[in-house]
Order: C-alpha cells, then sequence, then structure tokens
C-alpha cells in the first residue's frame, strides 16, 4: 500500500493530531456499524427510531434489549488493528486528541488514553430518574441477548428505570467533550476521519472546523462516496488495514 509522500510527510511532522472516529473503526472487531446495528427483534427498526428517549419511554424493555446485546458484543470483541493504531500514533506525535462517536470501549482497551466519547458509553448507564450512575453486573460474556427484550434494572437510590448513558437523538452532548473536541479540531495541524458516515451533528462539525482552520483532512473509509469535498484526502480501504499501513510509511518503523 503506498501513500502520498506529501500526506506522510504532513503525518509524520504534525503538531498536533486529531483522530474523530465513528463505528467503523469498530466493524473489524465485529462490532455492527451504527447503520447496520440492527438485527433480530430490531432489524425492523430504524436506529434514529430506537436511540432516542422517547423511545426508552415507550418501551424501555425493547430499547434495554437492544443496548444490553450490543454491550454484550463489545464484552466479547476486541480492538483491531485500527484500534491499535490510533493508540500506537500518540506516541509518535507531540500531542493527539482522540474523539469518538463510538460507545464502546474497544479505543481504552487498545491503549488509547482521555478518549473523548461525544455520544456516551454502553458501559456507564444511569438512572433515568435521578442520573444516579448504575454500576452494570459483568454481563456473562457468552450470553448473546440478541433479539430478547430485557426489563431495565432498578435504581438503587430511587427505584427508577436504568437508561443506557447514551446521548440519544435530540439529547444535548456532554458539553465538556464536545468543547475540548472543537477546541483541538481547531488548533489541529492535521484531522484523520475514520470510519464514520458523518451525518450526524453536531459531532460532524469537528471535521469541519479542523478544514476550516486550514488542517489536513483525510478521511479513512471503504466506502469512495464517503465525505470529503475536493480539499479533502480519501484514504479508501478499511481503518485495520489502512492505518496500520500508513503509521508504517510516516515513521519508517
Ligand atoms: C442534538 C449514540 C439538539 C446512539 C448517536 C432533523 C431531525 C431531528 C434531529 C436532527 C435533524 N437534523 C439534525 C438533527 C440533530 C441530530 C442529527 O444530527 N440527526 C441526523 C441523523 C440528521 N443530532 C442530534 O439529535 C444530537 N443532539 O442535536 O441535540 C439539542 C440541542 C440543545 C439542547 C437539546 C438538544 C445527538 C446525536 C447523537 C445521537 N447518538 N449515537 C447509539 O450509538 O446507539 S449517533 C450514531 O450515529 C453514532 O454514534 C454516530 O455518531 C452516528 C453516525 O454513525 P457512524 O459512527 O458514522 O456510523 P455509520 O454506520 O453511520 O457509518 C459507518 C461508516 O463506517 C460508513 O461510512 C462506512 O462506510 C464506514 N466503514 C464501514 N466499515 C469500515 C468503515 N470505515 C473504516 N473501516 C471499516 N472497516
Ligand atoms: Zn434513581
Amino acid at each position: 500500500m503506498t501513500f502520498d509522500q506529501d500526506l506522510l510527510t504532513q503525518l509524520r511532522d504534525a503538531r498536533h493530531g486529531v483522530v474523530f472516529t465513528g463505528a467503523g473503526v469498530s466493524a473489524e472487531s465485529g462490532i455492527a456499524t451504527f447503520r447496520d446495528a440492527l438485527s433480530g427483534l430490531w432489524s425492523r427498526f430504524d436506529p434514529m427510531q430506537l436511540a432516542t428517549p422517547e423511545a426508552f419511554a415507550a418501551d424501555p424493555e425493547l430499547v434495554w434489549g437492544w443496548y444490553e446485546s450490543r454491550r454484550r458484543q463489545v464484552l466479547c470483541s476486541s480492538p483491531n488493528p485500527g484500534h491499535i493504531a490510533i493508540a500506537e500514533l500518540a506516541k509518535r506525535l507531540p500531542q493527539l486528541t482522540l474523539v469518538t462517536q463510538n460507545v464502546d470501549d474497544l479505543h481504552e482497551r487498545a491503549g488509547s488514553r482521555d478518549v473523548l466519547h461525544l455520544h456516551g458509553s454502553l458501559h456507564y448507564p444511569r438512572c433515568s430518574r435521578c442520573a444516579a450512575p448504575f454500576e452494570l453486573a459483568p454481563a456473562p460474556r457468552v450470553e448473546a441477548t440478541e433479539g430478547r427484550r430485557l426489563a431495565p434494572p432498578r435504581c438503587l437510590q430511587c427505584g427508577g428505570a436504568v437508561r443506557p448513558g447514551i446521548v440519544w437523538f435530540g439529547e444535548s452532548l456532554p458539553v465538556a467533550a464536545l468543547e475540548t473536541a472543537f477546541a483541538a479540531a481547531a488548533d489541529c495541524d492535521l484531522l484523520l476521519s475514520v470510519g464514520t458516515s458523518g451525518v450526524v451533528y453536531p459531532a460532524a462539525q469537528v471535521p469541519e472546523i479542523a478544514l476550516h482552520n486550514g488542517a489536513t483532512v483525510v478521511h479513512v473509509n471503504p466506502d469512495p462516496q464517503a465525505l470529503g469535498g475536493t480539499d479533502e484526502w480519501l484514504l479508501a480501504g478499511a481503518a485495520g488495514e489502512i492505518l496500520p499501513a500508513l503509521l508504517q510509511a510516516a515513521f519508517q518503523d
């Protein structure tokens, strides 16, 4: 796999890099992308219909069952070479800010630190009434809850229904994480956008801010129709293949 020398130089010499990831970076770990995360019981739904507070209020068992099924899928998965390359890149640059839209913990398990989760996490549910955090029992790694409605647990403080610690459509993003991500995009000299369809706002503003600030923006995505205008780079391919090769070519190790 060969890369443009100018791009390799810009990556190698970057003062501050930002990596912005979506569901595609976890695809090679066996985690369905967001648009494909509906199988079995949920396959007749549109994810946007399930990932909302209204859906949870209307049918908490359906929504809790979907998220529990996805959480167990994550527990049974491992980081892939794409996650590992991103963690490695942080050791190669003076500063790297990792911003993810994903709700899994595969970046952390690959060794990345200070991951900015703009859309929450599967691992930190909270009470839908008093917002108290709820400690999930480690799910049985094997038992799949695929296709099952599950009653959400009850808050130990107030008895309210526990909800996934996820930012749903129509909900605000965590302010500190979003502000840090926007500031990093405004400061960086290179941004890698990996495995995202870039349709969900305000997260999708991160690469736009980087481009506006004059940074080099590189999309890593097998879908050639993916993002990016003429002044952005597209490395067409899977993150688990492109990213390790890109680092090897740039840092010649
Ligand atoms: C907000 C958690 C306001 C859930 C997610 C019109 C009507 C209603 C709302 C809106 C509207 N217009 C705009 C909005 C706002 C809305 C929005 O943007 N809607 C879009 C759909 C139009 N945004 C919101 O509602 C946000 N909140 O605006 O609040 C507000 C303001 C003030 C006060 C109160 C409220 C909240 C958005 C957050 C929603 N939660 N995630 C969950 O995960 O279950 S979004 C979810 O979809 C993901 O987290 C991700 O962010 C997003 C997109 O998913 P991707 O990660 O990009 O994955 P996708 O499957 O789409 O694409 C995968 C890509 O990977 C593909 O391109 C594929 O080619 C590629 N790929 C595949 N394999 C690989 C690969 N790439 C590399 N390697 C591979 N191997
Ligand atoms: Zn409570």
